[in-house]
């Protein structure tokens, strides 16, 4: 390679729990099979605060975290060929190989030809792009979007049009994507389904979108923040239930309520017990749960076996089942064309300088999702 490392700014996580700093960072240039990419706008996701806090089992420090971004590649390494400098991109914490087994096989978006060296945060080939003050930092889902540049590899950035404003479509880089594939990609929801959704956020938001456009005919809303109501009413939420409020488990109050239980349910909270109210609310002999929640470290799901035996079945689904290369244009050909809400997500807007008090608001329960920008 021939390019040049650049000194530019970041949002660095020198300890779980501890606020951010804006350091300055130098970013390697690519090496071979990766793009060196100038992020413009990144949104900040429960899984950035989730690992932040400490609780996911690959956490790693210090970090660049940010797995929602978008930007502009500024330079790229030998051998690249799906990308050139100047292209929009969103990054891809799931890649996008088109030749591993996973990929391969048509029944799973999960590429894992990198996974083992992203889990570790590092480059496919072992090290890290970033540094600070001598020290390596670890990269974040194979992404690190709450820098001025990162570094990914090809596979993993998707190539959209020009037109599109990157400081919106960025969300479609996770929470949007998560909920609406998880509802039409892994769940598959049918037409005239009843169908619970469980947390209100921006994941269970876009789960409605996706309820909505498979003509799903009750959209049972449920989360303890009462404020998270309106907006979901307005992207087409049918009830709402608090289970604060509830005399009895919110399992039993959605079977009694919807005739023996719902056809579709979705957990987007991380919430092990929730998980478990949304796998048993679901109807005897076809109910579908599907897990998009991402729990702490040690926490495990439970329920009566004969909740299965009796025909409910327990699903999962990450990034929404969509293969990021390949699909993730089309998604963003959506929102162009009208078809897909992101602007209505965007509650907050920071400068980098700012990122932990986009943290803070996310975890006082205010923004559906803060935007990052550069
Ligand atoms: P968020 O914080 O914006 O929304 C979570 C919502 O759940 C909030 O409205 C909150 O009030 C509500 N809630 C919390 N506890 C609850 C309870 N006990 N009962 C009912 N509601 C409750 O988060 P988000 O960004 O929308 O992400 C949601 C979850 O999805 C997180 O766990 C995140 O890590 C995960 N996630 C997974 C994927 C994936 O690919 N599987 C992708 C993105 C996010
Ligand atoms: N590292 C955690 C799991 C984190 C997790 O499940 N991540 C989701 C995406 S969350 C996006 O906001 C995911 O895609 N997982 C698939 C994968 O391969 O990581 C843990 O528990 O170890
Ligand atoms: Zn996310």
């Amino acid at each position: 390679t021939t390019g040049k490392t650049i000194t530019c700014k970041a949002a660095v996580c020198w300890e779980a729990k501890k606020p951010f700093v804006i350091e300055d960072v130098e970013v390697e240039a690519p090496k071979a099979g990766e793009v060196r990419v100038k992020i413009l706008a990144s949104g900040v996701c429960h899984t950035d605060a989730y690992t932040h806090g400490g609780l996911d089992p690959e956490g790693i420090f210090p970090v660049i975290f940010g797995h929602e971004g978008g930007g502009i590649v500024e330079s790229v390494g030998e051998g690249v060929t799906s990308v050139k400098v100047g292209d929009h991109v969103i990054p891809l914490y799931i890649p996008e190989c088109g030749k591993c087994k996973f990929c391969t096989s048509g029944k799973t978006n999960l590429c894992s030809v990198i996974r083992i060296s992203q889990g570790k945060g590092l480059m496919p080939d072992g090290t890290s792009r970033f540094k600070c003050k001598g020290q390596t930092i670890y990269h974040f889902m194979g992404t690190s979007t709450f820098s001025e540049y990162t570094v990914l590899p090809e596979i993993s950035v998707a190539v959209i049009r020009q037109d599109a404003p990157l400081e919106k479509v960025c969300l479609l880089g996770c929470g949007i994507t998560t909920g609406y594939g998880a509802v039409l990609n892994t769940a598959k929801v049918e037409e005239g389904s009843t169908v619970a959704v469980f947390g209100l956020g921006a994941v269970g938001l876009a789960a409605i979108l996706g309820c909505v456009e498979a003509k799903a005919k009750r959209i049972i809303g449920i989360d303890i923040n009462e404020d998270k109501f309106e907006k979901a009413k307005e992207f087409g939420c049918t009830e709402f239930i608090n289970p604060t409020k509830l005399e009895k488990p919110v399992q039993q109050y959605l079977v009694d309520v919807t005739d023996g239980g719902v056809d579709f349910s979705f957990e987007c909270i991380g919430n092990v017990d929730v998980m478990r109210a949304a796998l048993e609310c679901c109807h005897k002999g076809w109910g579908v749960s599907t897990i998009i929640g991402v729990a702490p470290a040690g926490k495990e799901i439970s329920t009566r076996p004969f909740q299965l035996v009796t025909g409910r079945v327990w699903k999962g689904s990450a990034f929404g089942g969509c293969k990021g290369k390949s699909q993730l244009p089309g998604i963003v050909d959506k929102y162009m064309n009208k078809s897909l809400k992101v602007d209505e997500f965007i509650t907050h807007q920071f400068e980098l300088k700012d990122i932990n008090e986009a943290f803070h608001a996310l975890h006082e329960g205010k923004t559906i999702r803060s935007i990052i920008n550069f």
